[in-house]
């Protein structure tokens, strides 16, 4: 059970889930760069910190949702307090190797490291259906149990505490593939008078049928087997992608959203996996 959290960053989703901590009886002290954001919080029952350090001393337990990872350091250098016996669970957006790189920093000043990757938005926080990835010290995973809860559901990656925002990364480029090519859809049909309200149903049924093949995919890429009972071969694809570029050149929009997909594509007819499934592209994004 954990007794004293401290969060640092209130920002909006340092302070959804600080929210979310105190909706859960959970006792917390609050810190931020800016003092003013913690004043909702301490209505609702949170204690403020008016230091970093002073922060860091009263917990056990210390969340931290800032920025980045530069702002993550510059706040828990200029703490100058011992994180010797703590637990740190690091919510902040990050690469593999900058949480990796925290966690050996963290581990050397002898507190317990839990990376973590929040797949939501701020108003999401507390829904048990909500997702936050976890990795590293299985340690702080337990001690950090009852916050996670608060927050919604949470799924422990393993040791590794790289693996979160491994993860989370790879989740964002999935979804940011989907809105860029949303934003280019809707851009065509506004260009002839359409509104985007308008593409909504269809589009949303669309994606849900798309995404059914995914799980198809992935085992096309894990056996490199990418040409059997092609449906949708990529010669045909190739041809069928021009069009989508031509009519967005027509109505004068811009295309460097979709123009990366269609060098892959000719790069895959090129390099002779016209008659493969789309899994196949996948073999040509490593660089070497
Ligand atoms: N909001 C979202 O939709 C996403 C959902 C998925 C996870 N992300 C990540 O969460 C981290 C925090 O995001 P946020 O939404 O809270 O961001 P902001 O509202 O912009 O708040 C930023 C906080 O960071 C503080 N801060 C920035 N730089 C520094 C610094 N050099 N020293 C100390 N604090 C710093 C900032 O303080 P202030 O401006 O209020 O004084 C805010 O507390 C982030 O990694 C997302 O990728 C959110």
């Amino acid at each position: 059970m954990t007794r004293k959290i401290t969060f640092l960053g209130l920002g909006a989703m340092g302070s959804a889930l600080a929210r979310a901590a105190l909706a859960a009886n959970l006792d917390i002290t609050v810190w931020n760069r800016t003092p003013t954001r913690a004043e909702p919080l301490v209505a609702q029952g949170a204690t403020a910190a008016t230091d970093s350090g002073g922060a860091i001393a009263a917990a056990d337990l210390v969340v931290i949702c800032l920025l980045d990872y530069p702002s993550v350091r510059a706040v828990l250098d200029a703490a100058g307090a011992t994180l010797r016996g703590k637990t740190i669970l690091n919510l902040t957006n990050g690469t593999p190797e900058q949480a990796r790189g925290l966690a050996a920093w963290a581990e050397a000043e002898g507190a317990d490291y839990l990376d973590g990757g929040i797949m939501a938005i701020p108003p999401m926080i507390g829904r048990p259906e909500t997702l936050i990835l976890t990795s590293g010290s299985a340690a702080a995973r337990a001690t950090a149990h009852d916050v996670l809860a608060s927050f919604g559901s949470s799924r422990y990656l393993g040791g590794d505490p790289g693996h979160a925002a491994l993860y989370d990364l790879a989740l964002l480029t999935a979804m940011y593939g989907m809105f860029g090519g949303y934003l280019q859809g809707t851009a065509l049909l506004k260009a002839d008078g359409i509104a985007a309200a308008g593409f909504v149903e269809l589009v949303q049924a669309w994606l849900t049928a798309m995404q059914a093949s995914l799980p198809e995919m992935a085992r096309q890429i894990d056996a490199a087997d990418y040409g059997r009972n092609v449906a949708s071969n990529l010669a045909m694809q190739d041809a069928a992608y021009v069009n989508l570029i031509d009519a967005s050149r027509a109505r004068k929009l811009s295309t460097d959203l979709v123009e990366p997909m269609q060098r892959l594509l000719q790069k895959a007819v090129a390099t002779g996996r016209g008659g493969h499934d789309m899994g196949s592209m996948a073999e040509l994004i490593p660089l070497d």
